[in-house]
């Protein structure tokens, strides 16, 4: 079995605070020994590519801290200004300047540099994320002839959109390097390929191989999953028995709804709202019988439009509960705060309602999450936007336009009077998805992918074959 190793941004491979992707990954490196590599969240002076090993959980971690002008071009830069925002659909918040183009590349270069003393031989190369795209490329310039994959967390923008990017066409080549790239969705996928057709004017085969510049690159649909057994033993934990009777008599018998989410414009929390006060105002009847409850901790603090959103949500929320509020009734609980995964897992099992609604989201494990939580005999329902990822397994979610105040408040209203005969049908379709699409589903899948893809040239044939004397080729 090959050593893997996995490049991303950030490394987590330690304790119970990781998510599911950080363990999945975590378990590919115990099963086939490697290193996780990535940058180590710390800044320093001047850039010196000293790399700190770590045992982490049985996983080695190598990691690297990167200079100010690093982490303010590249980071916070044009992966978080640029290609977030443009991979998200919102050009009217994508920031072009050639100068994050110019610390994005850097970066790469940095990171290239520094882990290829670390690549031996056989090892396979997993790079993950919007940060490293063209990571492969520098190692492939450096002499790296390993298989290389690559998995894209977010979505792949429609062709029209992207091509707003300055550097599209270099950055989009660069991905040639790659032997693999996943996309949570077919959707995804298709955007990629249609790009490659009409932009770059290459080929795609009807077994997903791209071809450009007698290039060979094989496309993956590969959804994201979660570890659904985990999650599922975490609702059943004391932490989230406990949470999940606190926040019940906190809501004082009203049906709870729920939403947990970074606090990212691409989640859609502002129509999240308005969709909801649409209900209290056009359900009057109804408006003392729910609560919302939304969790949403900050992140990316120093992107500005990330401060932007953080206020104009505040103002919302005190806009609709002064509106709407009674004297023993606030119909919005709005939290700035992270929990641990057990207290999540025990605020989605109080719930009534789960109410996932991003504006476009790679994949969006909250909602996978909050269906491993449910009670199997009184689950609550899931209210899902078309537009993430996780819509194309999750077809017994009230699907919704996130965009639709009128859409969000008829889901709400169509959630709260399913019977619950519906509720256990669509929950334990859902849940079959959950648990068989896993996280390590998801790893297997890819992992199995890169190993299976076919090579090609040289790399096919790395030791040149002789002409012995007596015509018999040896190698
Ligand atoms: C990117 C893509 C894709 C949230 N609040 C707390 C907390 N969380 C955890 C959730 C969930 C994770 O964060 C969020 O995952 P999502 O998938 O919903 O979204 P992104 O962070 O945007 O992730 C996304 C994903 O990559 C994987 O490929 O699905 O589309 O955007 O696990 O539970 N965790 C804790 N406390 C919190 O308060 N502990």
């Amino acid at each position: 079995m090959s050593r893997l190793i996995v490049i991303s941004n950030r490394v987590s491979a330690g304790g119970g605070a990781a998510g599911g992707l950080a363990v999945a990954l975590s378990a590919g490196l115990r099963e086939n020994g490697g290193i996780w590599f990535g940058w180590s969240g710390e800044r320093i002076d001047e850039f010196t590519g000293q790399i700190n090993f770590r045992i982490e959980d049985g996983v080695r971690t190598a990691t690297v801290d990167l200079e100010d002008q690093d982490i303010e071009e590249y980071y916070n830069g044009f992966a978080n200004r640029t290609l977030w925002p443009l991979f998200h659909y919102r050009i009217d918040l994508a920031e072009y300047e050639r100068s994050f183009a110019g610390g994005y590349r850097r970066a790469n270069e940095r990171f290239a540099d520094t882990v290829l003393p670390l690549i031996e031989p056989e090892d396979h190369v997993w790079v993950q994320d919007y940060h490293m795209l063209p990571l492969g490329s520098e190692l492939r310039a450096r002499g790296v002839t390993n298989r290389i994959g690559f998995f894209l967390h977010i979505p792949w923008p429609p062709r029209r959109l992207l091509v707003t990017l300055p550097e599209v066409r270099e950055l989009v080549e660069t991905l040639f390097a790659y032997d693999l790239i996943g996309f949570h969705t077919r959707e995804w996928l298709d955007s990629f390929a249609d790009f490659v057709v009409h932009e770059l004017g290459g080929a795609i085969s009807d077994d997903d191989v791209a071809t450009w510049n007698g290039q060979r690159l094989k496309l993956l649909v590969c959804p994201a999953g979660i570890d659904a057994a985990e999650f599922k033993a975490l609702s059943e934990s004391e932490t989230a028995r406990r949470t999940c009777i606190r926040v019940r008599e906190s809501a004082v018998g009203r049906a709870l709804i729920v939403g947990v989410d970074r606090l990212d414009y691409s989640k859609g929390l502002e129509e999240r709202f308005q969709g909801y006060e649409r209900f209290l105002s056009e359900h009057p009847e109804e408006r003392k019988e729910v609560v919302l409850l939304q969790i949403a901790p900050p992140s990316r603090g120093a992107v500005e439009s990330y401060q932007q959103i953080r206020t104009r949500l505040e103002g919302l929320a005190g806009k609709i509960n002064g509106a709407h509020a009674a004297l023993d009734w606030v119909p919005i609980r709005y939290v700035n705060q992270a929990y641990g995964r057990d207290v999540l897992a025990g605020v989605y099992r109080a719930s009534r309602i789960g109410l996932v609604t991003p504006l476009r989201d790679g994949m969006n494990l909250v909602a996978k999450e909050y269906v491993a939580a449910q009670d199997p005999s009184d689950p609550g329902v899931l209210i899902l936007s078309r537009f993430a990822g996780a819509a194309e397994e999750m077809t017994e979610a009230v699907l919704v336009n996130p965009h639709s105040a009128e859409e969000i408040s008829d889901a709400i209203r169509t959630a709260l009077a399913m019977p619950l005969a519906e509720r256990i049908s669509r929950w334990e379709r859902l849940m079959e998805k959950v648990q068989q699409q896993d996280v390590m589903w998801w790893l297997h899948r890819f992992t199995a992918a890169l190993s299976a893809v076919e090579l090609h040239g040289e790399r096919a044939n790395p030791l040149p074959l002789i002409e012995s004397d007596e015509g018999h080729e040896v190698a």
